[in-house]
């Protein structure tokens, strides 16, 4: 299968990369939409940069809301999980998600794995059976602790229903014998991500650990059961956590662990920056190196529910994709999402103005300026540089914006990644403006300054379009066509590599090279009255 494909250009680790696995209790919406595209954009920042990615997403499926939304429809828990599995499946192909896996968990190979994973927990001698009883959000598939259930007036923070009291004897996991670990591994620093989130997880490790449940009962026949015990089915949320390591645990990909980037939301932390290591570090496993945790996209100012109607669902994903294009909305998400501390507002006003101001205005102008005035002046080829005031006007810009794409995308800054590639773009506008090649070239003596202006123009707009490409690819691949570049394209393509430092050095642009105007890349968006 094409997904799984990983090249092996060299011997180093693979970035691993994965997005949380999705419920399947219903259709993705633009929150799951935003996690993998936003891991998409990180997956293929690591491959242009010459590293071998492995970026794995993919669906939770023994949930018991599966189970109730599949009896409300008269259907199987399976029947209802590979509907809305191929609803996600579907849905990140059409947004040009390139992942190397989709994992399941009702699929068989995680299914045996997660039984191996249970008999070695069961093994280390940090399970034991006990009595448990608290505050259930079902919806959420968690106990709440007594403090927070208190907070909460007793109902789900995340569905209003509310919780109920419930009790069970389950095969418990000691998380309590953790707590120096954890708290050693949350101090280190950069663990999780952002440091706001990193102190609420110490805050509340502060208030101390309980055990946990890694199996409950009452599963109806969905889920996976406890080796021996066929009574005790695997608590969704272990059985979910161990897909990160059933969807390499095969000798071509066991290379790939430790997780280089856990991409999630604040929503599910606790899960991932607690519970997840503490189950590695009693199966003596390497942890992740990053926990990531994002915030949430509100809608039109409100906290995006069904019944307010504001809900960035399918349609309305599609209805983004159809006006603007694919790459417009990866460049919304990437530059206006919540990758900090604070929600983001998902509104149409806002959209057209960021698509207007940068995509339109800046980067599909100025393209389009530059592949005018070649063709213009020069018959659509390529100018020479020849010396004279303007050589290398833009080499130090550019220089700049290729080093600061590096710096910030190793913090994961989407927004501060295409901030620095446009700032090269209004770089380019700014020089057009000041050096005017549009009046040099009424004097037929001044042509070769204006094809050394262009050249330079050409040539930081092939560095700006080779740093937007992870988050803009189909739009930069089309550029490239433009420019004579398609070689990117087909180093890129079926999960290939490039050469980012290569391709951001100055000059490599061969004179001659013809310069194709072609449709606006971004045509200027007019609200239909
Ligand atoms: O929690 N804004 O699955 P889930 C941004 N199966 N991102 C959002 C969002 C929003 N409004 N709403 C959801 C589960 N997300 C478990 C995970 S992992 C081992 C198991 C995204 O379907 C975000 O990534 O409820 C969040 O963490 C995830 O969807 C929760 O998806």
């Amino acid at each position: 299968m094409l997904w799984r494909i990983i090249r092996p250009v060299s011997s180093a680790k693979p970035f691993y990369i994965t997005t949380p696995i999705y419920y399947v209790n219903d259709r993705p919406h633009i929150g799951h939409v935003y996690t993998t595209t936003i891991a998409d954009i990180v997956a293929r920042y690591h491959r242009l940069a010459g590293q071998q990615v492995f970026f794995l997403t993919g669906t939770d499926e023994h949930a018991a809301k599966v189970v109730d939304a599949a009896a409300e429809r008269g259907m199987t828990p399976q029947q209802w999980a590979d509907q809305n599995a191929k609803a996600f499946q579907d849905t990140f192909a059409r947004l040009g998600i390139i992942n190397n896996d989709f994992i399941r968990t009702s699929q068989d190979r995680h299914k045996k794995q997660v039984v191996e994973y249970i008999r070695r927990l069961l093994a280390s001698g940090d399970v034991y059976v006990g009595e448990y009883e608290g505050w259930y959000d079902a919806g959420q598939e968690e106990y709440v602790p007594e403090n927070k259930a208190k907070e909460y007036g007793y109902k789900s923070p995340v569905n209003g229903k509310p919780l109920v009291r419930k009790s069970e004897k389950n095969d418990f996991f000691a998380l309590s014998k953790y707590e120096p670990q954890l708290r050693e591994l949350l101090e280190r620093g950069d663990f999780v991500q952002p440091e706001a989130r990193r102190n609420e997880v110490l805050g509340r490790i502060s208030e101390g650990l309980n055990d946990v449940p890694i199996s409950r009962t009452g599963a109806r026949g969905w889920g996976i059961s406890v080796p021996d015990d066929p009574d005790q089915t695997v608590y969704v949320w272990i059985d979910a956590l161990f897909n990160y390591l059933s969807a390499i645990d095969t000798d071509e990909l066991r290379g790939c662990w430790p997780a280089d980037v856990h991409l999630i939301a604040k929503d599910i932390l606790w899960f991932h920056a607690v519970i997840w290591p503490a189950m590695l570090m009693a199966l003596g496993l390497d942890l992740p190196k990053r926990v990531y945790a994002h915030s949430f996209w509100i809608s039109e100012g409100q906290k995006m529910s069904k019944s307010l109607g504001n809900f960035i669902d399918l349609e309305k994903i599609d209805h983004y994709v159809e006006t603007f294009g694919l790459d417009a909305l990866r460049y919304f998400l990437a530059t206006t999402g919540p990758m900090g501390t604070t929600d983001s507002d998902f509104a149409e006003a806002g959209f057209i103005e960021v698509y207007n101001a940068d995509l339109a205005n800046t980067l599909g102008n100025c393209f389009s300026r530059i592949a005018n005035m070649t063709n213009r002046y020069f018959e659509g080829k390529l100018p020479s540089k020849s010396s004279n005031p303007y050589a290398s006007s833009l080499e130090g810009p550019a220089a700049n914006a290729a080093f600061d794409v590096q710096q910030v995308a190793a913090k994961l800054d989407l927004a501060q990644m295409a901030a620095h590639a446009l700032q090269l773009v209004r770089n380019i506008d700014a020089f057009i403006e000041n050096t005017a090649p549009f009046k040099l070239a009424k004097d037929p003596a001044k042509l070769p300054e204006v094809g050394t202006i262009l050249y330079n123009c050409a040539e930081a707009m092939r560095i700006a379009s080779v740093l937007l490409w992870p988050i803009m690819p189909s739009k930069m691949q089309e550029l490239w066509r433009r420019i004579g570049c398609d070689h990117y394209t087909q180093a890129l393509a079926d999960h290939g590599t490039g050469k980012l430092s290569e391709w951001t050095q100055w000059g490599q642009l061969s004179p001659g090279t013809a310069i194709l105007q072609g449709e606006a890349l971004f045509p200027r968006y007019q609200a239909v009255k």
